[in-house]
């Protein structure tokens, strides 16, 4: 048995990843087969589910930055996939989009994504064909990619944040509602942290965590904020903060949309036993969404000793001769038809951008915008609904620049998230070549109409 398969078997790459720095690079299985599963979410198990085991969620895939991530992804459900990586720069053709980059992946198929992990941080996977579908039967995982040199946490706790629509008797529900893909979405009656409900892990007392919040939920915009907690904001989105984010509090928790992820460097109490919690602000007053128990001896860290983390390796923009362009997200003009080829379909078209409707999950025509390679470019991201969509582009990373309703860090980010009615001018350098999807992930907005694509040339 060699040590990759020693860490699958033995729970740590499939469950938490909580194991040491150390050993933790590279916990990359050579396959991941998608399929269906059952898991005790509830009291009964939930039959139907989609994940890469027959009884666990997706695991917790790590690689170490400069080195090669390769899978090969074989599909044994009935219905056509692709496996998108979310936030990764990649090369066009390992983006996992169907019909942009690659044709879905049919039953028995596999194929094999390959790419060179550049920059370091929390990313994220799931399919991107048949996308409502699998994501809400629980294919979504956490990828991390991890620094080159150890950045000192003594612990490392990965959680992925979702929802489940379940009834009272634990089975799937309907997954959406014409009602919740017209609005905000259809949101879950059962919300998980991996898979768990309010599960408490034990770390080192007076220890530095570094605490990796994942949003996979396909609806859900999350409030976070932890109470009594010494703690620092890291990372937005996979990359190391330029503009530093205060410490959220019930006040001011910190949002994070479908698809974002944050990093929290906290000291956990130096008292054997105290429990610190991560919460959600919602109405009806705050969620707990996991419980973390101070265990051992006080290790007397201070948050003082970390390093702050390394760049990632990005391009710039250069905003004096940027060129801008308009996008402008909202309601369907039409009533056109949904056409998903073999990518499922909601049945029904609510979105647009640009007021265009995009037929399927990534069928349809031209570009919404061509940019040439190597030039910055601003992009405004106007939102002229009454509801959120956090927008998500492939393939390039960006620098929010401002808001028309609040003030915004600028913090380089895959996912720009716009509250209602609002407007965000970003910047980027298109120097990654390619057709990169363009969407909401709200995953009810992008499958009715609020998705395109950008060409890079
Ligand atoms: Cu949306």
């Amino acid at each position: 048995m060699n040590r990759r398969h020693f860490l699958l078997s033995s729970g740590a790459a499939l469950g938490l990843g909580m194991v040491g720095w150390a050993s933790r690079a590279s916990a990359l299985p050579p396959r991941l087969t998608i399929q269906t599963a059952r898991y005790a979410l509830s009291d009964a198990p939930t039959e139907g589910m989609v994940s890469l085991s027959p009884d666990a969620p997706p695991p917790v895939l790590r690689v170490r930055q400069g080195e090669v991530f390769s899978v090969d992804v074989t599909n044994t459900l009935a219905d056509m996939t692709a496996m998108h990586w979310h936030g990764l720069r990649v090369p066009n053709k390992m983006d996992g989009v169907p019909y942009l980059t690659q044709f879905p992946i049919g039953q028995d198929e596999t194929f094999r994504y390959a790419f060179t992990a550049r920059d370091a941080g929390t990313y994220w996977y799931h399919p991107h064909c048949n996308t409502m579908e699998q994501m809400a039967r629980g294919l979504t995982g956490v990828l991390i990619v991890e620094e080159a040199e150890d950045p000192g946490f003594d612990e490392d706790l990965p959680i992925n944040l979702r929802d489940f629509r379940l009834g009272k008797d634990g089975q799937f529900i309907d997954l959406y509602t014409a009602r919740g893909a017209a609005r905000s979405g259809t949101f879950g009656t059962v919300m998980t942290s991996n898979w768990q409900r309010e599960p408490l892990y034990d770390l080192p007392a007076g220890g530095l965590v570094r605490l990796r919040l994942v949003v996979t939920d396909t609806t859900r915009v999350y409030q976070i904020h932890l109470p009594k907690v010494e703690g620092q904001v890291i990372a937005m989105d996979g990359h190391p903060l330029e503009e530093a984010l205060p410490w959220p509090t019930a006040e001011a928790p910190l949002f994070v949309g479908p698809g974002q992820r944050v990093d929290l460097a906290i000291r956990m109490p130096g008292e054997e036993g105290t429990e610190i919690v991560v919460l959600n602000t919602q109405p009806g007053g705050p969620r707990t969404l996991a419980r973390l128990r101070a265990k051992g001896q006080d290790a007397g860290r201070h948050l003082a000793e970390l390093k702050p983390l390394a760049p990632n390796p990005l391009s710039r923009p250069v905003l004096d001769s940027a060129e801008l362009i308009e996008f402008v997200f909202g309601w369907s003009p039409s009533d056109t038809p949904p056409n998903n080829g073999f990518c499922g379909s909601l049945g029904y078209t609510f979105w647009s951008i640009n007021r265009v409707a995009w037929p399927g999950d990534a069928a349809g025509g031209g570009p919404l915008a061509t940019l040439e390679r190597g030039k910055s470019y601003i992009l405004r991201l106007r939102n002229e609904s009454p509801n959120d969509h956090p927008i998500h582009l492939h393939g390039l990373t960006f620098l929010p620049l401002k808001s028309n309703l609040r003030p915004i860090a600028s913090n380089w980010t895959d996912t720009a998230l716009l509250l209602k009615q609002e407007t965000i001018d970003i910047a980027l350098v298109a120097d990654n070549p390619g057709d990169w999807a363009f969407h909401c992930h709200v995953i009810e907005h992008q499958k009715t109409g609020l998705t395109g694509y950008l060409r890079v040339t």
